[in-house]
């Protein structure tokens, strides 16, 4: 799986991508991540990326000029890739859409943009748009980042056990159970006697509780969708 990433800040990528799973899968040559640096594609001698908004009003606008010929460069050298704009305007990042995007072949083009905006004709030019939540962040970057990491660990090989994914994918509509390692008690702090207790089915049936109770506390949201819930 290839993921490009159109950006004006290439070097914000190179940190997150070069350690933990995602720097493992891409030694592994299970991913490939090529950052495309937008600046060389604007206008001018001072390639200019931005300009006022039409009808007035703060901040700057990005150009569509720019992020076309970025665009089109990288689609040339690799035809086929699936174009996505991170945008607060698009549809939210669940672990379903994760799935759909990790279909995509040969892979992703992450469009990161910056300012207060992109001007609106550059949405014809995308697959879809993407946004990670309903908080405001600066730009595009750390929204492709968290593409590139949710979609790499559903990769096969990425992830050693096979198991750990199908007990995420459980729960993507639960929360987690609670867990415990060393010590037996921590500041006066038992860890539950059911896991201490070796019964295996007595656990099972501790955590889907567990996991069940909490996800109704602190997420019903979670369960509005369910038969049983
Ligand atoms: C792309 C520019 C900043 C956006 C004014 C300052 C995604 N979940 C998300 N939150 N924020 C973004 C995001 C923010 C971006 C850009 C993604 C490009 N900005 C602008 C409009 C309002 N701010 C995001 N995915």
């Amino acid at each position: 799986m290839e993921f490009h990433v159109i950006t004006l800040f290439p070097e914000m990528l190179d940190a997150p991508l070069a350690s933990g799973v995602v720097a493992r899968a891409i030694k592994a040559g299970l991913v490939s991540v090529t950052t495309h640096a937008l600046r060389p594609f604007g206008l001018g001698s001072y390639r200019q990326v931005d300009d006022a908004p039409y009808g007035g009003g703060s901040g700057m606008v990005m150009r569509p000029e720019p992020i076309a010929a970025a665009i089109d460069q990288v689609i040339e050298q690799r035809p086929g890739l699936w174009r996505v704009l991170m945008t607060p305007q698009g549809e939210p990042l669940d672990q379903a859409r994760v799935r759909a995007l990790a279909a995509r072949q040969p892979g992703l083009l992450l469009l990161a943009g910056r300012y207060e905006g992109i001007d609106e004709r550059v949405r014809a030019l995308v697959d879809c748009e993407i946004s990670i939540g309903d908080y405001v962040l600066s730009g595009g970057e750390l929204p492709a980042l968290v593409v590139i990491e949710a979609v790499t660990r559903l990769i096969p090989g990425v992830l050693g056990n096979p198991d750990s994914i199908r007990e995420e994918s459980f729960s993507a509509d639960t929360l987690e159970y609670p867990q415990y390692t060393r010590p037996e008690e921590f500041r006066g702090m038992r860890v539950p006697e059911v896991l201490l207790s070796g019964d295996h089915e007595r656990i099972r049936a501790w955590r889907a509780d567990q996991a069940l109770a909490r996800t109704r506390q602190r997420r019903p949201d979670l369960l509005s969708g369910r038969k049983s819930g």
